[in-house]
């Protein structure tokens, strides 16, 4: 592939398509060998469409669940994990914390970075018969929701009795 380096201190590349998705080295020279830079690893992503993720994964909907896992296909693209092969879940982190003399119960979902159209929310229960889900929301009921582009985190008081959570995702419209 060819750039452009024009004086500045970037290169951009701009004819790539997704195809173009995958691990390279990068060394940049002159043609004369007079100029040349040290080697770099730079990893280039598709980001940003479920529509491109569900054709390059070969499935047809977002509610399906091919490695019969229990996850449909939008929590897997919402998790980054692969829809077609029955790897451990990407399950999340959960574990107990003394936080001000208070025990919470700590969950921290691991989400793709690439999947920027997707809307992950974190629902709770304390029923699992009842089906009665209700979006966790920060500062209620003591709860601190966190969210940065890699991971949620929810932390709530583990003094309330059986609490159930669950994660859905939708695409953003
Ligand atoms: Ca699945």
């Amino acid at each position: 592939m060819v750039g452009s380096l024009p004086h500045t201190n970037s290169l951009t590349i701009n004819a790539l398509t997704v195809s173009d998705a995958g691990s390279y080295t990068v060394e940049i020279s002159n043609g004369d060998g007079k100029l040349t830079s040290s080697a770099a690893e730079i990893q280039v992503r598709t980001i940003g469409s479920f529509s491109h993720w569900q054709s390059s994964h070969g499935i047809t909907a977002p509610q399906e669940d091919p490695n019969q896992d229990g996850m449909s296909n939008l929590i897997e693209y919402a998790l980054g994990t692969d829809p077609n092969t029955a790897d451990p879940p990407n399950a999340p982190v959960m574990h107990l914390e003394r936080v001000v003399g208070q025990i919470r119960l700590i969950a921290d979902f691991d989400l793709s970075i690439d999947a920027v159209d997707s809307i992950v929310q974190v629902e709770g229960s304390n029923d699992l018969a009842s089906l009665q889900w209700t979006p966790i929301e920060n500062g209620t009921g003591g709860t601190i929701l966190t969210r940065n582009e890699a991971h949620l985190t929810v932390s709530l008081p583990a003094d309330q009795g059986r609490q159930f959570l669950r994660l859905t995702v939708s695409l953003k419209p």
